[in-house]
């Protein structure tokens, strides 16, 4: 009997171990995920810190203009205009934001900013701006000529005033989210936002607890698509509470899917998709529509694009 208590023990104790095993990771959202994951590796398999991750990760995709979701090369306003939203937050349950943003190609950094050098958490608009060039950050002209081209194209389409939906086409931010070494996590969410948006909207992502969310007890999760139905429901903030209560990633976004789809009669026309990455390296997603992926990187398996699951089927 006792010999058998032993080898349950001993099970247990290994299973434990394999569940605690999965650090450092990152993972983020959308296939672009994949070259944003590498530059956030090299930070973590140096020793790396995961708030050191995931501002470098995400700075691939701002700096990227072939992203026309995120940072340089974004799909400006309705009125022609690049308008950049960004936070980031630490284990410490530190975090800074920039929302309304014009004009620097590193919104992320300057949200770090915000964090590490005002008594703040959110700066929008033009004194975000200021702020940037305070901090040593430089004008940059983001509306790129194939972003002017969308612009016009779809200003010559659409009666004055129309509203943009968004839908799988027009939206792709990045949100990324690490377990470093030892074992704290850090989030960031990046975005030019919902592409012919009105001047002056800001969406989930720059705000705490809807586009991202990290609570180093539990883990975090991020945000991508209507940003809109994400902060009605607080929507990363609530699937790591769904965490809390011991759900795993996938299934906490699931459960946020659903409740946003309660609060939004319209779900069917719009796409949402939450990604989670708990406190022992597991991560998972969910969204409405079919086609969003997300990639993770560890150094079990190297850095793989994962189908997020969906509530409504592929279509045929
Ligand atoms: C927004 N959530 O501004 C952002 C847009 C987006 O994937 O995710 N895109 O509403």
């Amino acid at each position: 009997m006792k010999k058998r208590l032993g080898i349950v023990v001993a099970l247990l104790a290994v299973h434990s171990a394999i569940a605690e095993t999965s650090k450092p990771v990152v993972v983020s959202t959308w296939k672009f995920g994949l070259q944003a994951n590498e530059a956030a590796w090299a930070v973590l398999a140096t020793g790396g810190r995961a708030l050191d991750a995931v501002e470098q990760g995400v700075r691939v995709a701002e700096a990227d203009p072939n992203n026309g979701s995120v940072g340089i090369g974004g799909t400006p306003d309705e009125q022609g205009r690049v308008t950049l939203d960004a936070c980031i937050m630490d284990e410490k349950g530190d975090c800074g934001s920039v929302a309304f943003l014009q004009n620097i190609l590193h919104p992320i950094s300057v949200a770090r900013k915000v964090m590490e050098e005002t008594r703040h958490v959110m700066l929008v608009g033009k004194g975000a701006e200021e702020f940037a060039y305070e901090m040593g950050f430089k004008k940059v002209d983001l509306l790129t000529p194939e972003a002017k081209a969308r612009w016009e194209k779809w200003r010559a389409e659409n009666e004055e005033g129309k509203k943009q939906e968004i839908n799988a086409e027009n939206h792709d931010t990045i949100g990324m989210l690490a377990l470093d070494k030892d074992g704290n996590l850090s989030g960031a969410c990046t975005t030019s936002g919902a592409g012919f948006k009105m001047h002056g909207r800001v969406g989930d992502s720059p705000i705490i607890g809807a586009g991202m969310f990290v609570d180093n007890e539990v883990g975090g999760a991020v945000a991508t698509g209507w940003g809109e139905a994400v902060i009605r429901i607080g929507g990363s903030h609530l699937v790591v509470e769904l965490m809390r209560q011991g759900h795993s990633p996938e299934e906490a976004c699931r459960l946020a899917v659903e409740r946003l789809i309660s609060k939004n009669p319209d779900w069917k026309e719009i796409q949402v998709g939450f990604l989670a990455l708990n406190k022992k390296g597991e991560s998972g997603a969910y969204c409405i529509q079919p086609g969003f992926q997300y990639a993770a990187y560890d150094s079990k398996n190297g850095n793989q694009l994962s189908d997020g699951k969906s509530k409504l089927p592929k279509k045929e």
